[in-house]
């Protein structure tokens, strides 16, 4: 009899031995169901009445694969490779019923049995290369023999899932299931045993095609963007090719690869950055809600860039948006500027016009600001000045119910300030969008001092509903990421020119470590007028010594936005994209150089890389111990999704600890010698250093809180 308490559970339908996977919330392949498993197997062929197995699953998907967390400590009970021989032994014949996802381990787990049927609405996959891990329970050498070396190498390579439709003209699944998956399983279960069908593993079959040169480098080239920096498809490519070899052999060469990529620091970083996004959402005295509030209806205020962008973000959430704008003009340019993003989403084959047409009819206009009372929600987007926002935040606090959230989307003002222009500042927060804000992947929420944890949880909430990363930022300037791009990377990368670096070169040393885009590019890309408005802000709260910026406020000063203008650190040719070296900036960089005595000299790239990481790396522990941030994970987080820190070095504050932080605290020690006191320790880096710790480790130690609102 089945036990539902069970993560595994086993009944017999007449000749059918049906196995149940039931491991909430994902099915992953941990001790127990793996045991279970091994148990239900030995049950069902021990017993002469079972004449063929069907795996299934109970939840929403098959498998998301091996557990992650296992993988940390060792492994105990039988591992999936052995579980997988047991199947493809199997005297009987073992049939996987896939439904929803299949993922990692989870499709090993069915390429190990003899026959796959997929619900018409399943994926199939093998994303273990976002995890710097090459798929170690027989992916590389099964999947090869039933589809081939080639579309193998291809779907590990991508790690994107295929549809069941996809997988069937492959020949990875027998039969693709449009009705009930699980009466259609168990159909094909009994016709198979009348027509006498038997045990097929997988081994025994001959992978057609074998792996050349140009086949490999084809494949690394479709992925190259995607894989820069990363070392895993070497692996993956190696694995793949032993696939020709006899089967064991094969087998043993995928398991050493697969224990390499394991142990590797690529999949050690791409691990925590997997699980720190997850633990981002979660923020303790912020109430568990078992039912959350309706969010169908969104006003935003403000129809400029940062308003479009939000109000596309929601329509595509399908949800309907009122967009608020006291210009009749500036609606009228919102509607064309939406339309045009959405066109050329479309015309690169993204989405079809339809999907357009329902979004861009969730989207109205309204020159009233009191449209805003039958919304769920209010985003204030006005333009970045602390009077005008305050007067639209008080004016909406006055028109809204008073339960309902009212967010201020803002990259630099104090949320404590806003907040403080309305009568309920408990339902005050920040909202921080990146641009563009429908595609970005990162929100920060920011919480001033008298935001309420409910507020918080429903800001949560909403980030679930646009599919964005959420991290809670307490009310310092810059919240995590701009205050540890101004004071710490961007500005050492602005003093690196000072010294005598060139643009090109800190942006192609940066490039070169990792990050997409260097700081001169980026500047220009964003406008250097952006940054310029930003640091004015700045100066309204804090002060920071000379010099801050001095070049890039220069440019602005002289009409060199960027892109935009076709000059900005660098010249654009004709309204391109390349960024062309210009002398007239050199000059500029030496003269503001000798202005404050900096002597120039040649500066290696070694040293360019060393210290903006660095700098940005303490600027992390300063977000850290001033509670803005409060775990290092919320900052890898920050810095991997939203500014392009290289994913596979794990984030700023995992990188330090790869580093060691003694040798970060050494080293800053040694640029404070050199370059003077802007460059001193964090109190919270040279603590750990001292403790032989980590921020890891602190993570740890740290019971999970909501930031304290900066002092
Ligand atoms: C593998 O299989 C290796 C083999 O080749 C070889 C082995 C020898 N393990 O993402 P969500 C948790 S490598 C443990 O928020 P969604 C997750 O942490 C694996 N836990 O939901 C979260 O926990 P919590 C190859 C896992 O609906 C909860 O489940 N597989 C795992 O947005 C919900 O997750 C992959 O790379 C796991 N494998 O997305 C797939 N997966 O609630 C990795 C999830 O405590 N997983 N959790 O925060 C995913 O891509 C997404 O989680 C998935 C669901 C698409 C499945």
């Amino acid at each position: 009899m089945s036990d539902p308490s069970k993560a595994v559970t086993y009944d017999e339908l007449g000749f059918v031995g049906k196995i149940r996977i039931d491991n909430p919330p994902v099915n992953a392949l941990n001790r127990e169901v793996r045991t279970g498993m091994a148990e239900a197997l030995t049950q069902a062929t021990a017993n002469p009445r079972v004449k063929v197995v069907l795996i299934t699953s109970a939840g929403s998907m098959f498998s998301a694969g091996a557990d992650l967390k296992e993988f940390d400590g060792q492994l105990a009970g039988p591992s999936l490779q052995q579980l997988q021989e047991t199947i493809e032994m199997a005297p009987v014949p073992v049939v996987a019923a896939i439904s929803g996802l299949a993922l990692g381990g989870g499709l090993e787990l069915a390429l190990a049995c003899h026959y796959r049927l997929a619900h018409k609405s399943a994926k199939l996959g093998l994303p273990e290369i976002t995890l710097g891990i090459v798929p170690g329970a027989g992916g590389t050498q099964r999947l090869p023999r039933l589809i081939g070396s080639r579309a193998a190498l291809e779907m590990i390579l991508s790690g994107a899932p295929i549809t069941a439709a996809d997988a069937k003209s492959k020949g990875l699944v027998d039969e693709v299931i449009e009705g009930d998956l699980h009466d259609s399983a168990i159909k094909f279960c009994k016709q198979l045993v009348h027509d006498g069908g038997g045990p097929r593993p997988t081994r025994d079959l001959t992978v057609p095609d074998r792996l050349d040169e140009s086949v490999i480098s084809e494949a690394l080239g479709a992925h190259a963007r995607a894989l820069r920096g990363r070392t895993t498809q070497t692996l993956v490519v190696e694995a793949v090719k032993a696939a020709t070899l006899p089967f064991a052999q094969g087998i043993a060469v995928e398991a050493a690869i697969a224990n390499k990529s394991l142990a590797s620091r690529e999949s050690l970083a791409l691990r925590h950055v997997f699980f720190a996004e997850r633990e981002s959402g979660k923020v303790e005295a912020v109430p568990e809600r078992s039912t959350q509030p309706e969010i169908e209806r969104v006003a935003i205020v403000g129809a400029g860039t940062m308003g479009n962008g939000i109000a596309m973000a929601f329509a595509d959430a399908g949800r309907s948006v009122t967009l608020i704008d006291n210009d009749e003009a500036a609606l009228t340019r919102s509607r064309d500027i939406i339309r045009s993003n959405y066109a050329s989403s479309v015309k690169r084959g993204r989405i079809r016009q339809e999907t357009v047409d329902e979004r861009t009819s969730r989207i109205s206009g309204s020159t009233k600001l009191s449209a805003v009372s039958s919304a769920d929600i209010a985003i204030e987007a006005v333009f970045e000045d602390m009077d005008l926002k305050k007067r639209v935040l008080s004016d909406l606090d006055s028109l809204f119910p008073s339960e309902r959230l009212i967010a201020t989307n803002t990259s630099t003002l104090s949320i404590t300030e806003l907040g403080r222009a309305t009568a309920h500042p408990g339902r005050v927060l920040g909202l921080h969008f990146f641009v563009p804000a429908h595609a970005s992947k990162l929100l920060e929420i920011v919480r001033g001092k008298e935001t309420s944890s409910d507020t918080i949880a429903t800001a949560l909430h909403v980030a679930k509903v646009l599919k964005k990363i959420a991290v809670v930022s307490g009310d310092g300037f810059g919240f995590i990421g701009n205050r540890m791009m101004l004071d710490g990377y961007f500005r050492e990368a602005e003093q690196l020119l000072l010294e005598g670096a060139s643009p090109q070169q800190v942006d192609a040393a940066l490039e070169q470590f990792g990050f997409a885009m260097g700081p001169q590019r980026v500047s220009d890309l964003g406008g250097n007028d952006v940054g310029t408005k930003v640091r004015l802000q700045l100066y309204k709260r804090e002060s920071r010594p000379d010099p801050y910026f001095v070049i890039a406020d220069r440019l602005t000063e002289l009409g060199r936005l960027g892109q935009k203008t076709g000059r900005g650190f660098y010249r654009y040719q004709d309204g391109g994209r390349d960024a062309l070296p210009d002398p007239e900036v050199e000059k500029l960089i030496e003269t503001l150089a000798r202005e404050r005595g900096i002597a120039r000299r040649k500066i290696g790239d070694e040293e360019i890389v060393e210290r903006c990481i660095l700098a940005l790396i303490n600027v992390g522990a300063l977000v850290l111990e001033e509670g803005i941030a409060s775990r290092a994970s919320d900052v890898d987080v920050v810095w991997t999704s939203g500014y392009g820190f290289p994913r596979h070095l794990g984030g700023p504050m995992f990188y330090a600890d790869t580093l060691g932080l003694a040798h970060v605290a050494r080293r800053i020690w040694h640029y404070q010698e050199k370059l003077g006191p802007y460059w001193r320790p964090a109190g919270l880096l040279e603590k750990l250093a001292g403790e032989n710790s980590s921020f890891e480790q602190w993570d740890r130690q740290r019971k999970r809180a909501i930031p304290t609102p900066a002092a």
